[in-house]
């Protein structure tokens, strides 16, 4: 069974999620058609490419798949975690990407919702950070993507106290770029991906490119880097992250014991 349908429709491709079962958790496997998905737009020269749900859904996507993170001692989040793949893949894409969001967006799906380039939600959206709500060590580049569309103090509440916020208080914060409602909210994408493809996609690409270089320009020294991936490893490697996952699994609250 297919987990992400796409739909090429001339200079524009829609990506639409299609494992409610799971909630659109973000396995490897589901990672992998959204990969393929964009692949096939690369091919199809889209100029603009709508990332989706299906209509109607309580969760747009429920993050990390966690039955696939590993049960300790190994970074959850490195380099070429699905999870980071197909960030860098949307961030890299050389053409706007819309994020569509119903329903509620968790963790990993919230930073796969953020990457994208306008985000357009109905008002019964959440969106929620919540690694430690698992015990999960958030990686830097993960950190900043959330930093590039929040004040710092929206993030910081969203990471540390991992509860959602609704649509209504996104918009607010500037998390998200407009709402509409469920019966309107796909022609409003649309229109404006129509609107997108009128432009030129070669000065669209290069100055995504260039917003992507500046966003992430933060200066880091090798060793400030080598103490935070120290810090993270002392977390993925505790009692605390293996409870998180394991509540998780059964479907109980997790105790967190600070170590
Ligand atoms: O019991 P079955 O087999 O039907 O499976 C259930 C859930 O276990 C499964 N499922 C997931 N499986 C793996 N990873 C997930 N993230 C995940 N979420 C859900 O889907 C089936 C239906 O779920 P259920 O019964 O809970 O649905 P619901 O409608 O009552 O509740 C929907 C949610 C999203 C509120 C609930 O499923 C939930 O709280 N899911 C976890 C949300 C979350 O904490 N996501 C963060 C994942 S970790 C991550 O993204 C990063 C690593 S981090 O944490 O650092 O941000």
């Amino acid at each position: 069974m297919s987990l992400v349908r796409v739909d090429i429709d001339g200079l524009l491709a829609t990506l639409t999620m299609t494992n409610q079962p799971k909630r659109n958790a973000l396995s490897e496997a589901m990672i992998n058609e959204v990969l393929a998905g964009l692949d096939e737009a690369l091919a199809a020269k889209v100029r603009c490419v709508i990332l989706r749900a299906e209509p109607g859904v309580k969760i747009w996507s429920s993050g990390h798949d966690i039955q696939e993170l590993p049960k300790s001692h190994r970074d959850p989040l490195g380099w070429s975690d699905p999870l980071r793949v197909v960030i860098r893949a949307i961030e890299e894409f050389p053409a706007p990407i819309i994020a569509l969001i119903e329903g509620g967006v968790w963790g990993g799906a919230c930073e796969v919702a953020l990457a994208c380039d306008i985000i357009v939600a109905t008002p019964d959206s959440t969106f929620a950070i919540t690694p430690a709500k698992l015990g999960v060590p958030y990686n830097v580049t993960g950190l900043l993507t959330f930093m590039n569309a929040a004040s710092l103090h929206t993030v910081k509440e969203m990471a540390f106290t991992a509860r959602p916020i609704d649509a209504e208080r996104a918009l607010l914060v500037g998390l998200i770029n407009h709402l509409r409602q469920a019966d309107e909210i796909t022609a409003f994408c649309v229109e404006m991906a129509r609107g997108i493809e009128k432009l030129a996609p070669l000065a669209i690409a290069v100055m995504k490119e260039e917003l992507r270089v500046l966003a992430s320009a933060h200066s880091i020294t090798p060793r400030m880097f080598e103490r935070v991936q120290g810090m993270r490893r002392k977390v993925y490697d505790s009692t605390d992250y293996e409870e998180g996952v394991k509540a998780f699994k059964e479907k109980r609250p997790p105790v967190f014991l600070g170590e």
